[in-house]
């Protein structure tokens, strides 16, 4: 559905601050402001995003009565502190993720939202391609039987050069795990959410593949900020994790995470092993998903006429008519400007989800350490 009335500021306006941004504009809602690094910064913004109101910054934000709902994209060490503000200033939240770079953070951030009975959104956006959904569904419905092996990847690359610098390095910015809670935290949503399973326990290993790389805030997914030589400082956040995981009731599962495989963009990619069938989705080719059985293998392709509910609402396009991670973007802020417009939505990720994701996060730090089965608190 449209919102034309939803007025929206986006605090951070990095390259997920722009997906935000056309997000908000694509539900028909108004990006009424941009708040960058510094108040100069905002100004140049304000102008370069064609938005109508100049915001210095977040406290200026908060104090503006017509603001809605507060988008913050800014490095993870400040969601936690942003977000709560909002939610006292009775803004509605959309929070990227990790909401927190601690668990006693974020659990303390969904303990606001819930106090304050404002909407907080976390944007688990996988959750909205169509075919997802429709995995989802045939899960529910008992298609692929008792799980026996949950396994996958979530592959970039975006960090192979040694001289690419960006915020999520350092861990002051970015918290203690960079590859696993920027994206296998995605993996682990995606995979829970649609198998219907919770992790109980973890193993898992991070490996640095560059022991050095040069300081400074390059752009994410941007070109290789500089010579190597230029301010280099120890990494100590991982490019790279292996993870085992186990559910309680025994059901095993695998995750590969890295920001340094040569070719692999953005592909995250997961199957799902039942006793009855099994399923396999790869983010960087939504329109179709793998499907196994008893009799054999088969392609399902995306079409609005087919399938679930869920995923003939989401599939926006005729069959052939490729959808992909905008779509999922812009479908995520419309279910999120929904529930904050008290409408039922379903599968929105909120800040019990973000807990959890930091639950996932601590118990893989705790893991690496320990060299360990740990129990995910
Ligand atoms: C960078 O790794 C990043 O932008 C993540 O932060 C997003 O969550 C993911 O969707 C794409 O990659």
């Amino acid at each position: 559905m449209a919102h034309p009335r939803t007025q929206a500021v986006i605090i951070g306006a990095g390259m997920i601050g722009s997906v935000h941004a056309a997000a908000i504009r694509g539900v028909g809602a108004t990006v009424r402001g941009v708040v960058g690094s510094t108040p100069s910064r905002s100004a140049v913004l304000a102008k370069e995003w064609d938005v109508p109101v100049r915001y210095p910054d977040l406290a200026a934000v908060l104090a503006d009565d017509a603001v809605d709902v507060v988008h913050i994209c800014t490095p993870n060490v400040l969601h936690a502190d942003q977000a709560v503000a909002a939610l006292r200033a009775g803004k509605h939240v959309i929070c990227e993720k990790p909401i927190a770079t601690s668990l006693a953070d974020a659990q303390r951030l969904a303990s606001v939202a819930a106090e304050t009975g404002r909407t907080l959104a976390v944007p688990y956006v996988y959750r909205y391609h169509p075919l997802v959904r429709e995995i989802r569904a045939r899960r529910m419905n008992g298609d692929f039987g008792a799980w026996q092996l949950l396994h996958g990847s979530y592959l970039q690359d975006w960090m192979l050069d040694a001289g690419t610098a960006n915020w999520r390095v350092d861990a002051a910015q970015g918290g203690r795990s960079r590859a696993f809670a920027d994206i296998g935290s995605h993996w682990c949503d995606l995979v829970e959410w649609v198998a219907g399973v919770r992790f109980h326990e973890v193993t898992a290993r991070r490996g640095i593949t560059r022991p050095e790389r040069p300081a400074g805030s390059g752009a994410t997914f941007g070109p290789a900020s500089g010579p190597a030589s230029d301010h280099l400082r120890p990494v100590t956040t991982e490019d790279v994790a292996t993870v085992l995981l186990r559910t309680a009731e025994g059901v095993l599962g695998s995750l590969t995470v890295s920001q340094v495989s040569a070719g692999r963009k953005n592909r995250l990619w997961f199957e799902l092993d039942g006793a009855a069938g099994s399923a396999v989705f790869d983010q960087e080719n939504p329109e179709s998903v793998w499907l196994g059985d008893a009799d054999g293998a088969r392609i399902v392709v995306r079409d609005p006429g087919q399938g679930s509910a869920e995923q003939r609402r989401l599939a926006t396009l005729p069959a052939g008519h490729a959808q992909g991670y905008g779509d999922c973007f812009r479908a995520f802020v419309d279910d999120a400007y929904s529930a904050m417009a008290g409408l039922p939505v379903v599968g929105l990720p909120t800040a019990a989800d973000g807990v959890r994701s930091a639950r996932l996060v601590d118990a893989v730090l705790r893991a690496d350490e320990s060299l360990s089965w740990t129990v995910v608190e």
